[in-house]
C-alpha cells in the first residue's frame, strides 16, 4: 500500500490479507472534512468475501458523510452494515490546527497517541474500546463515547485491526518516517490467523515554504 504525503499530516499504512483469501476485511480511510481529517480503521468481521463487503461498507458510509459529528458518522454506518455481516471500528477526527482530536473505538480496534518524551520512550495514551458490532448492536448514548483529547506537533497516532499482536507500540520508532513504522509492526507483529492492517499518522511541523518564492534577494 502506498505512503500517501498530506503534509502537515504524514501517513503510513501497511496491511496483509490472510493467506487463501483474495480480499482483506481490514480497510482504513483518510480523507479531508471540516473537522480537520477524519481518519478510521475498519475490519469486517471474520475473513474473505463478506469481511471485505462489510469493510467497503464501513468506508463507503463515512466517505459519504464525512461532514457529520463523531456519533453521526457512527450511526450512519451502524445503519449500512445492517445488510452485511458486520464490522468493528475506530473513528477519529485530528484537528491539528486546534491542538485536539476527538476518537472512539467500536469493538476491538486499537487507537492509540504517542507522544515522544526527552527520556526517549513515548507516552501513550490508548482509546478506550467500548463493546459492540457496527450493524448489530452499537451502544447507546453513543454522543458521550468519544473523547477528546490534545494533538501537538510530532505526535503519532496509530491504529492496528486485531490481526496485529496487542503488544505491537512498545518499541516504535517516533522519529522514523510513517510508512517505515507501519512496514516494521505489520512484519514484527502480524498474526498468521487474521487480516491485518496498520496505520500510522504524525502531525510534522509545516513543510518549509517553496525557497524559490522566498529565497534571498525576493522582495
Ligand atoms: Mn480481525
Amino acid at each position: 500500500m502506498p505512503a500517501q504525503a498530506l503534509q502537515p499530516l504524514e501517513i503510513g499504512a501497511a496491511a496483509r490479507t490472510l493467506a487463501g483469501e483474495k480480499e482483506s476485511g481490514d480497510r482504513f480511510v483518510v480523507l479531508p472534512s471540516r473537522h480537520g481529517t477524519v481518519v478510521s480503521v475498519v475490519d469486517g468481521l471474520g475473513h474473505g468475501p463478506a469481511a471485505a463487503f462489510a469493510g467497503k461498507l464501513a468506508v463507503h458510509a463515512i466517505s459519504k458523510h464525512v461532514d457529520d459529528i463523531l456519533p453521526v458518522q457512527v450511526e450512519r454506518c451502524h445503519q449500512m452494515l445492517k445488510k452485511s455481516r458486520g464490522a468493528v471500528m475506530a473513528l477519529a477526527h485530528l484537528q491539528p490546527t486546534a491542538g485536539q482530536m476527538s476518537w472512539l473505538s467500536i469493538g476491538n480496534v486499537a487507537a492509540l497517541r504517542l507522544r515522544p518524551t526527552s527520556r526517549g520512550q513515548a507516552s501513550v495514551h490508548s482509546v478506550l474500546p467500548r463493546g459492540g458490532i457496527i450493524g448489530h448492536r452499537v451502544p447507546a448514548r453513543m454522543q458521550t463515547l468519544s473523547e477528546t483529547l490534545d494533538f501537538q506537533v510530532g505526535d503519532l497516532v496509530l491504529f492496528a485491526t486485531d490481526g496485529i499482536a496487542e503488544v505491537f507500540y512498545r518499541d516504535v520508532d517516533c522519529q522514523a518516517p510513517c510508512q517505515a513504522i507501519a512496514d516494521s509492526l505489520l512484519k514484527r507483529h502480524s498474526k498468521e490467523t487474521d487480516d491485518a492492517l496498520v496505520l500510522v499518522l504524525r502531525w510534522n511541523e509545516n513543510p518549509p515554504t517553496d525557497p524559490s518564492a522566498s529565497g534571498p534577494g525576493q522582495p
